[in-house]
């Protein structure tokens, strides 16, 4: 495997951390013993954990205003794969890319399926996109996709799916996601009902173009690019669509795509109740973006989703495998640096689930003890896994300290010298 950070650089690194963390590993491991629990066991399930990274993440994103491009971005689907690489190497938490077409799109996947794998990168569920028009295109999405009133638009809309589902393939996925942006901005400018009804015909086109072994999942957004009605605006939405298109046809629950202080947990215990939690996308919001770094405002809610996934872990087993990518927008940071804190700290939230007493939490909600019940679930967000999260890594081969030892490795500037900015190329998404 080709690796892409000095690995005598990331050995090193370790070392000067090593005394220290064993020290916080040793303490936290009497800790754990004195509830029960092994710490051994849950930094094996610490590194069971993968969160797929999202090709265009690895560009500086932007805002409806402007972008700041950043030095040393990824200029093609090969770069993008290139600094995935090093997200995987140092943190060993997200082993596939989830790739946006027509955003990386190629006429040649065996030979990014080999540049992948030369990176130790798989990849996961791809991306449609028709919520822009491309280049050369005959119909323009202006006025929706695979809900618009004409046609020859929709057609359009729906061989666009089917030809990423055709190059998934190719590159080993096994989903295609669908987030469509369309709706309407004015009371009136469509008929609510039947810009639905004609989703679903679209839809059920692509369902029937998936292999046996694919799912579809449907992502439900709030609003933005349609302000006043979008068509897939909610989880009720989203779930009568999956449930009418059949049993490949499941949910996809991106954190940022609900209203403030919208109960996210409760939406993931219903959707997995009925089967049709399919994925998430990860990302923080404070207002209405889906744009801030995963675990950067809400930490709390981020480890009651994990909790109420531990539960269905516990109920459904293997069989319950929900896929997970991180999605959110990179202004002010290195992209590269999001991606791995975000993906720790998506991480950290599935290890400190594992911690909820479920026995007692059980005990405390059969007695209606309310206050017992939350301190239950408080005292296992309130450990600090820290030490479990580095030991997995370094045990892994990566970075005790990711964005420690990424600095010191001085990728970026290296970059900024081996990809001159090109003009017009952006790698910038938002969905
Ligand atoms: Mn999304």
């Amino acid at each position: 495997m080709t690796t892409l950070i000095d690995t005598g650089l990331v050995a090193e690194h370790n070392a000067a951390a090593e005394a220290h963390l064993w020290n916080d590993y040793d303490a936290l491991g009497g800790m754990l013993a004195r509830r029960g629990q092994d710490i051994e066991q849950l930094t094996a399930l610490a590194q069971t954990f993968a969160v797929a990274l999202p090709s265009w993440g690895v560009g500086t994103g932007g805002t409806r205003f402007a972008r700041f491009p950043g030095g040393g971005e990824p200029r093609n689907v090969f770069e993008k794969l290139e600094d995935c690489g090093v997200i995987q190497q140092l943190t060993r938490a997200t082993p596939t890319v989830s790739l946006h077409f027509p955003w990386d799109a190629t006429d040649d996947p065996a030979a990014l399926r080999e540049v992948a794998g030369r990176f130790g990168l798989g990849f996961d569920t791809v991306n449609s996109n028709t919520f822009q028009d491309q280049q050369g295109q005959a119909q323009t999405y202006k006025y929706g996709s695979l809900t618009a009133s004409s046609a020859a638009v929709r057609a359009q809309a729906v061989a666009h799916n089917i030809d990423c589902i055709e190059l998934g393939r190719a590159l080993g996925s096994k989903a295609l996601t669908v987030w469509v942006g369309d709706g309407a901005n004015f009371p009136g400018q469509h008929n609510l009902r039947g810009a639905l009804e004609r989703y679903l015909e679209s839809m059920r086109d692509i369902y029937a173009a998936l292999p046996a072994d694919w799912n579809v999942l449907i992502e439900h957004k709030l609003f933005e690019p349609a302000f006043y009605a979008t068509t897939i605006a909610d989880w009720g939405t989203s779930y009568a669509c999956a449930n009418a298109l059949g049993p490949k046809a499941k949910c996809l629950v991106d954190l940022g795509h609900h209203a403030p202080n919208t109960n996210i947990e409760m939406i993931v215990a219903r959707l997995a109740q009925f089967g049709k939690l399919g994925g998430f996308h990860f990302n923080d919001s404070k207002y209405g973006d889906d744009d801030l770094d995963s675990g950067s405002i809400n930490p709390f809610q981020l480890f009651l989703i994990f909790n109420e996934l531990a539960d269905v872990a516990e109920r459904e087993g293997k069989d319950f495998q929900p896929s997970y990518m991180l999605d959110q927008s990179h202004n002010v940071t290195d992209p590269i640096e999001s991606l791995m804190s975000s993906a720790v700290e998506v991480q950290r939230a599935f290890v400190q689930a594992a911690l909820v007493d479920r026995a007692a939490l059980l005990h405390h909600q059969q007695n209606n003890d309310a206050l017992q019940s939350a301190q239950t679930l408080k005292h296992a967000f309130r450990t600090d896994v820290s030490p479990i999260l580095a030991m997995a890594r370094v045990r892994a081969g990566a970075a005790a300290d990711p964005v420690a030892c990424y600095r010191a490795s001085g990728y970026r500037a290296g970059k900024q010298e081996a990809r001159p900015a090109k003009a017009g190329a952006s790698s910038s998404g938002i969905v």
